[in-house]
């Protein structure tokens, strides 16, 4: 696997201004209080450049004036203290293993080899990955570093790495799709244990736990806090209290996924808790899958990515038109207030284009995964419904990866029929 990180730093090099450096961090869990930490999430485009998710590590890539360029990869030395309350630090043979660097040094080090760089070798451009950074975050390594090059080395230009990771991040190769497709693939696990254990009367965190356990069964973790909302919490777009009973004839929306490698999958289907979808229900259904089939139609190269919110818009007003729930395209708004897509990979909502302000502008390209996900929410009838597929783009087309979980009404029904 550590051939795609190779692949991603040699890519980031190719991007950056000769007589360059980036300095990128992978950071430490906050602390919670005392001497207990939250959990540690890998800064994803640390993992994305060293395959590496373990805290504290700093990776440098310099690229001096005649275009060569070097990577470190800067350790923690062995604390036996630290080794004996939390583990040892990273060993040079495993980070070598995993990343594919063979020039490593201590984070020690590193002022110095900085120092170095700026005076002998006329480096004079620093690029910091400032990722969400605003006047009232609190301080991170990033910000020290720059705060410290502001005081010391004022000359030197400081640059955000962040939009240039989009750019690259953006377009996923052949190994991050296999490794999207295998969270896809353990999320449809968890649909099937869904149509198979609901029932009405239960809580929805009874049946969330059938997914808590396949989640651990298969060694990996949440992509993000599922979404298990029965009746009319299915109409309120990021609930997971997940605390409330499922009633006979509620229909149940689950907005969950698995990560693998810290690959992201993101899938929501809903379903009727006692097996049959009222008419009504089925009507109202209908029209968000007709949606969803529609955009996935629509996903090829060169398609801009606004315009696929705006044809479920125009479905909606000409569908729920029909049926007399509104006769302007702007009370869509009413029962459908979302987008239909956003990008998936290391991160649940992933990181878009750099080079593009506006997301809606982004131009669809061969090897971008996304969600479609369109949605209707009738809060009056208790009803909120999405059908969530996952895709890579082709060079005509998409995958559609999580095609191997049903979607169609009649599949739904005959599939809970038969438990
Ligand atoms: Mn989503």
């Amino acid at each position: 696997m550590k051939e795609l990180f190779i692949q991603n730093r040699e890519n980031f090099g190719d991007m950056m201004d000769s007589g360059s450096v980036l300095v990128l961090y992978n950071g430490k869990p906050p602390v919670m209080r005392g001497n207990r930490y939250y959990d540690f999430s890998t800064q994803r485009n640390f993992y994305y450049m060293t395959g590496i998710d373990v805290p504290n590590l700093i990776l440098t890539i310099k690229k001096d004036h005649a275009g060569v360029v070097e990577q470190t990869l800067y350790l923690e030395r062995y604390d036996e203290f630290t080794a004996k309350w939390d583990g040892a630090a990273m060993t040079k043979e495993k980070a070598v293993e995993l990343s594919g660097i063979t020039n490593l040094a201590y984070i020690d080090e590193l002022e110095a080899h900085l120092q170095r760089a700026f005076m002998r070798e006329r480096i004079s451009k620093m690029y910091l990955d400032m990722e969400h950074k605003s006047f009232s975050d609190a301080n991170s390594p990033e910000l020290d570093m720059a705060v410290r090059m502001r005081e010391k080395f004022p000359p030197i230009a400081l640059t955000d790495a962040y939009p240039l990771f989009g750019d690259l991040r953006v377009v996923k190769s052949d190994a991050e799709v296999a490794l999207i497709q295998k969270a896809v693939d353990i999320t449809g696990e968890g649909v099937y244990a869904f149509f198979d254990n609901v029932k009405p009367n239960m809580m929805e965190y009874e049946l969330e736990a059938h997914w808590e356990y396949i989640v651990k069964k298969n060694g990996t973790s949440k992509s993000f806090s599922t979404i298990m909302a029965a009746g009319a919490n299915a109409t309120v777009l990021h609930y997971h209290n997940n605390d409330s009973r499922i009633k006979d004839g509620d229909l149940v929306l689950v907005d969950f996924g698995a990560q693998w490698s810290w690959y992201c999958g993101d899938i929501s289907r809903t379903f009727p808790a006692n097996g049959r979808f009222s008419p009504r229900q089925r009507e109202l259904y209908n029209i968000v899958l007709e949606a969803n089939k529609k955009i996935l139609d629509m996903i090829k190269p060169g398609v801009r990515f606004g315009d696929l919110n705006e044809a479920v818009i125009d479905h909606y007003f000409q569908e729920l038109g029909k049926i007399g729930l509104l006769t302007s395209r702007d009370e869509v708004y009413k029962y459908y207030y979302h987008g239909v897509s956003h990008m998936l990979g290391l991160e649940v909502h992933d990181i878009n284009k750099g080079s593009v302000l506006n997301r809606n502008d982004v131009i669809l390209e061969a090897g971008m995964v996304l969600t479609v996900e369109p949605g209707l929410y009738i809060s009056d009838e208790a009803i909120g419904i999405r059908i969530e597929d996952n895709v890579v783009v082709t060079k005509d087309g998409c995958d559609v990866l999580s095609k191997g979980i049903i979607k169609e009404a009649d599949d739904i029904e005959k599939y809970m029929a038969g438990r």
